[in-house]
């Protein structure tokens, strides 16, 4: 059975006015000696791509995606079979699945447990025939109402010991797929009043919950990478995941911080108050940028609108640093995405699909120039060329004192700056754009 209403979708590159074509993506073609498609490593998200059906806040569900089907394990066998017909017509070679996406809980976790080991044996047959693979696999502690108060922050323990099972669990499942990383994204992990929370407590026990996890991966031999997105509010007013600095702080003070690296999302970045490029720069900086979920938000909107990345400024400057970061490794670009409401037919998630895939493979063509022509590289090499003299290296190789440098401001009689020249450096990363 076909479940999607188009057919493979090829490259016939920039000229081409087939809105069911990639014009950008092209992913044999060699860039900085890689594939394009190694160097995006595209994944499909389960929960946006094949459970989403548009219901908002002020609406019934829009888009039709329960195939016609009630029996729970009929309609999840479904969405393997649509799911893997979708990635295969895209090309995309990954994907991304919460454990409750891919099938409905039971009436208890045993029962739930047994459906997740006869749905990833479904899938696995699939993966086996197509060779998609898992980039990585989750938990949902985040929608069912036993988690109002957070799972590994929650105040009642039973949910605590309800989270941590449903997260073994995740993991059995995400080896088994052989999922090459495993991410923690804090559904309710935070709060919404100081007035009945105990923060030190709920830090602590999540802490401890993470070591709990690296634990029994190390214990079952599952060698895939665990990664914390960060996103600063929603659904809760405060997320202990805030951003990549505040979750570096909480690793690093539980001695957390060899076991995670990040796995960025543009839309959180955003409501954080930071751009897209700042976390995946705080991330590579700090040698944590594990993987990305390529999405975009809304200016006027102030929350996580998970939309289809079209902006080409952002993805541009986005691979300046996944680029930089030597690539994603085991990473990937997720697309955390959905399409509009109002886009309930089927084309509409290809052109989608393709809208996403399409502006990251031309960010990375971009990028791959800057980068080649040092363009901002050299401007900054410059900018601090300040710190190659004999006393500013001394402070690069921590080797001054205070006394010192007194006694170069005293003698210094001249301090003399010199433009950032930020206009100039906008317009030529513009001009790179036009011209690519
Ligand atoms: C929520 C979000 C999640 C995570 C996985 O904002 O981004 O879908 O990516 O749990
Ligand atoms: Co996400």
């Amino acid at each position: 059975m076909e479940y999607f209403k188009f057919g493979k979708i090829k490259y016939e590159g920039k000229d081409s006015k087939n809105p069911l074509s990639f014009k950008e993506y092209n992913k044999d073609e060699v860039i900085l000696g890689k594939k394009m498609s190694e160097h995006l490593r595209f994944a499909m998200s389960y929960w946006h791509t094949l459970c989403a059906n548009g219901t908002d806040m002020f609406g019934e569900g829009s888009i039709e995606r329960s195939f016609y089907l009630d029996d729970p394990i009929e309609y999840a066998k479904a969405k393997v079979d649509a799911g893997f017909e979708f990635m295969q017509k895209l090309g995309i070679e990954y994907f991304c699945f919460h454990d409750r996406d891919i099938i409905a809980e039971g009436k208890n976790l045993e029962e739930t447990n047994k459906r997740l080991d006869i749905i990833s044996d479904y899938i696995l047959e699939k993966m086996k025939k197509t060779n998609i693979k898992c980039l990585w696999g989750t938990a949902n502690l985040f929608n069912n109402k036993r988690f109002v108060h957070g799972a590994a922050t929650s105040c009642n323990l039973d949910v605590y010991a309800y989270a941590a099972a449903q997260v073994k669990k995740a993991l059995e499942i995400t080896k088994k797929l052989g999922g090459e990383n495993y991410v923690f994204w804090g559904g309710r992990e935070g709060y919404e009043t100081l007035l009945n929370t105990d923060t030190a407590l709920e830090l602590d026990n999540f802490a401890y919950f993470l070591k709990m996890a690296k634990d029994y991966a190390n214990e079952i031999g599952f060698k895939g990478q665990f990664l914390i997105e960060p996103k600063p509010k929603e659904p809760t007013k405060h997320q202990y995941d805030f951003d990549t600095q505040t979750v570096l702080s909480f690793l690093r003070k539980y001695n957390l911080e060899k076991d995670f690296k990040m796995n960025i999302e543009a839309n959180h970045a955003t409501l954080a108050g930071h751009t897209f490029n700042h976390e995946l720069n705080m991330a590579r900086i700090n040698g944590v940028l594990g993987s990305i979920d390529a999405n975009q938000g809304d200016m006027l909107l102030g929350w996580d609108t998970d939309q289809f990345p079209t902006n080409i400024y952002d993805a541009t400057l986005a691979m300046i640093e996944v680029i930089k970061n030597g690539g994603l490794h085991s990473g990937g670009l997720n697309f955390d995405a959905k399409v509009r409401r109002s886009s309930f037919e089927d084309e509409d998630l290809a052109y989608a699909y393709i809208a996403g895939m399409d502006t990251f493979a031309k960010g990375l063509r971009i990028a791959s120039k800057l980068i080649n022509d040092k363009v901002f590289d050299n401007f900054v090499k410059e900018r601090y060329k300040s710190f190659e003299s004999p006393l500013g290296l001394k402070i690069k190789n921590k080797n001054t004192s205070f006394k010192e440098l007194e006694a170069y401001a005293l003698a210094n009689k001249n301090i003399k700056n010199e433009s950032g020249h930020q206009e100039m450096l906008e317009a030529i990363l513009n001009q790179y754009i036009y011209n690519e």
